[in-house]
């Protein structure tokens, strides 16, 4: 079917002709945009398992998904997206699965870091560094290095993020600071926020999580407390422009209120 993109909604069939995608994009670049979008890319191994290809083939084709998502990210006009790649729980997968796993920062720069740079987007880091192996400590600084002076979008990957421990750590962080200085005083939240990993940033907008799970797993707890939250049964391998722009889309078409009437 030339021109035209099969989607699957709500368990019916909906057929958008290209046209249709361009209208949507058109209508969604006149409304206000999300600053910061956060995305659970969840599902690579069921993906895997559906295809009848060993799980490692799902993380292969997930950074595939990561390449194009910075792409259509930007080419939008997105300030901040941050990308939950690998969580403070993952330890516990195989040992196979692991080490795969943290061959994937290294590959991804292989490929993209000409384009990062060409495109002018910074890539940053959340999560406790500290326990990454060597080789992916040294890989992750020369990406954030080689794009430090880039003024374009923010590309933040969480690795080895825990938002408990990310808490925590700031709550440990304010004691010694506390004892150091031989006092105690009460803090705010925006002083509170200046200890976590997300110091720089503003919380997320829109918190996307693919493949059907309706939790946040300890990501970025503290931060998402006014954030919209989109979720799609759709598995991460197969997150593309349509489905960015229907998260949007909903984000749009809610009503903030922060609380307030
Ligand atoms: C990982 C691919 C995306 C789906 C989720 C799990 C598998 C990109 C990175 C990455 C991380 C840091 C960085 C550059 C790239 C990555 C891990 C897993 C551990 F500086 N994708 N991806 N890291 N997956």
């Amino acid at each position: 079917m030339q021109g035209r993109v099969v989607y699957y909604l709500d368990g019916g069939l909906l057929i958008m002709t290209v046209q249709q995608i361009k209208d949507l994009e058109t209508h969604i670049r006149t409304e206000k945009l999300p600053v910061h979008i956060a995305i659970i890319m969840d599902g690579n191994g069921r993906w895997a398992a559906e295809h009848n290809l060993a799980r490692h083939e799902g993380h292969r084709q997930g950074v595939e998904t990561v390449r194009s998502t910075v792409r259509y990210c930007n080419s939008l006009g997105i300030e901040i997206l941050t990308l939950f790649a690998f969580s403070t729980e993952n330890w516990q997968r195989p040992v196979w699965e692991v080490n795969y796993l943290m061959s994937l920062p290294e590959k991804y720069f292989q490929t993209e870091l000409p384009e990062l740079i060409k495109n002018n987007v910074q890539v940053k880091m959340i999560g406790d560094q500290s326990k990454l192996p060597h080789k992916v400590k040294k890989v992750i600084a020369e990406g954030a290095e080689a794009t430090k002076d880039n003024s374009g979008m923010i590309l933040n990957f969480a690795l080895n993020y825990g938002s408990r421990a990310e808490i925590l750590n700031a709550v440990n962080c304010l004691i010694e600071k506390a004892f150091k200085d031989g006092k105690i005083n009460q803090i705010s939240e925006e002083h509170f926020s200046r200890y976590l990993y997300t110091k720089d940033l503003p919380d997320p907008d829109l918190l996307i999580r693919t493949s059907g799970e309706l939790r946040v797993s300890n990501f970025l707890l503290w931060q998402l407390a006014y954030t919209e939250l989109w979720f799609t049964d759709v598995y991460w391998p197969d997150f593309g422009k349509l489905e960015l722009l229907k998260a949007v889309d909903a984000f749009q078409k809610r009503k903030r209120r922060y609380g307030k009437v």
